[in-house]
């Protein structure tokens, strides 16, 4: 398998790249596109150096990609995620930069040049990376393995009442790759309100008495301790990225079922809700393999080996 990870890190993008970085080999993971969400794109390009530093894999090339949304204004997390993106938690500088190429023109080569062999997108932010080489290369859709999103939720939100953050900060692209024809594979709210990092599960990880382990424990209690969280998530937080690439360890992670997927681009009221045909009474197009059940255990048991190995 060859896969990249589009990424706004982000504390729980953190932890996702550090699973995929314990479990997968520099020939496997191609590299690292950012894009603005949580963050500018600047402060999470300088993020994903630093895990890459952090984890001594600085041969994996990052790629600087889209500053706003297709066509709105950037919406950020900062309240969530610190200015700095990872909530102070102490990775290290980066000693490399990125590459001079763009994300979108990285993916849009990449794609063209591995035709024999489909490419794996996990996509961990908004989709205006993927959205925009689609928008201009549409047939590179053929050339795409899957993509694997972290976004939307069937019929609720956390940045609004109906809207998930990642999608909501670019519903257009969200729509795009929706409506590309490539295999979608969807960890919503759905699945990831379901594995809560309580307190026994960050103890098994701080066990493994690596810096990796007190990083992600880090990055995981700066999220259990906002307000916001506490009040829904008593006992810990999601981790919602780390399904992405949690699922590539271990495709027994969730389970789902096919079906239609669309996303809101025009109503204030429900914007960048995620209209998931949970019934499937739409007679549309199955389009996404929606997750929605769990193996909470098998998240924490993929985190803990992750803190083992890094
Ligand atoms: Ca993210």
């Amino acid at each position: 398998m060859k896969f990249i990870i589009d990424t706004d890190p982000g504390t729980d993008d953190a932890v996702a790249i550090l699973i995929a970085l314990a479990h997968f080999t520099d020939d496997e993971l191609l590299a690292l596109t950012t894009v603005s969400g949580n963050v500018n794109v600047d402060v999470g390009t300088r993020n994903a150096l630093r895990i890459l530093e952090h984890s001594n894999r600085n041969n994996i090339p990052v790629y600087k990609g889209e500053a706003t949304p297709l066509s709105r204004d950037l919406l950020t997390a900062e309240w969530v995620h610190g200015t700095d993106g990872l909530n102070g938690v102490e990775f290290p500088e980066p000693s490399k930069s990125e590459e001079p190429l763009g994300a979108v023109d990285y993916i849009t080569h990449l794609l063209q040049k591995n035709s024999q062999e489909k490419i794996t997108i996990c996509v961990l932010g908004p989709m205006t990376n993927i959205g925009k080489v689609l928008i201009q290369n549409p047939e590179l859709a053929e050339n795409i393995e899957k993509i694997i999103f972290m976004g939307g939720g069937a019929g609720f939100g956390n940045h609004t009442p109906v809207a998930e953050f990642n999608v909501l900060v670019d519903p257009e692209a969200a729509k795009i790759v929706l409506n590309s024809g490539v295999k979608l594979v969807m960890m919503g709210l759905d699945v990831t309100h379901q594995a809560i990092s309580t307190k026994e599960r960050l103890n098994k990880i701080l066990e493994t008495g690596t810096v990796t382990g007190q990083h992600i424990v880090g990055l995981m209690s700066s999220l259990a301790e906002l307000d916001v969280v506490k009040e829904k998530f008593p006992d810990g937080t999601p981790v919602h990225d780390a399904f992405v690439t949690a699922y590539l360890v271990d495709n027994t992670l969730t389970t789902g079922e096919l079906t239609n997927v669309e996303v809101e681009v025009d109503s204030d009221l429900t914007l960048g809700q995620t209209v998931v045909d949970t019934n499937h009474i739409s007679g549309r197009n199955k389009n996404v393999f929606w997750m929605n059940k769990v193996d909470d255990n098998k998240l924490f048991e993929i985190i803990k080996n992750t803190a083992s190995k890094i």
